[in-house]
């Protein structure tokens, strides 16, 4: 994806896409994932699309990263139980497909096999 077409997650932050969002303030948003794999499963999205992963968002704004461990522990109290996996692909081959970073929030119950 050439780097000046906006991601998909951009286009949902500009209600160009519809989405299931259950959060938003100044910094984040948060929408439930069109594929879900586990009983609760929202995706808390930085507004800003400029970093590509959580790698280059933590350098360049780890305040940011600690809000979205607050918001996935709100989230998951809201929508569950308050527990909850927080997942960060990073990489194609991680299963990375969405390159503007982002969080998945896990929580209920969780499919089969996946890491204890
Ligand atoms: P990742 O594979 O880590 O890049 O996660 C991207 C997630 O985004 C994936 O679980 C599916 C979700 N997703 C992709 N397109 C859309 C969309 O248009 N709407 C919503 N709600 N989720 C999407």
């Amino acid at each position: 994806m050439p780097e000046s077409e906006p991601s998909i997650f951009t286009r949902i932050i500009a209600r160009e896409i519809p989405a299931d969002i259950v959060f938003e303030n100044e910094t984040l948003i948060a929408f439930r994932d069109i594929n879900p794999q586990a009983a609760v499963h929202l995706l808390v999205v930085p507004k800003t699309g400029a970093y590509p992963s959580v790698v280059e968002l933590a350098a360049a704004e780890p305040q940011l990263l600690a809000e979205i461990v607050a918001v996935a522990r709100d989230l998951a109290t809201e929508h569950s139980n308050g527990e909850f996996r927080l997942v960060f692909n990073t990489g194609a081959t991680a299963g990375q497909t969405v390159l503007h970073a982002h969080a998945h929030v896990l929580s209920g119950a969780l499919p089969e096999g996946t890491l204890a």
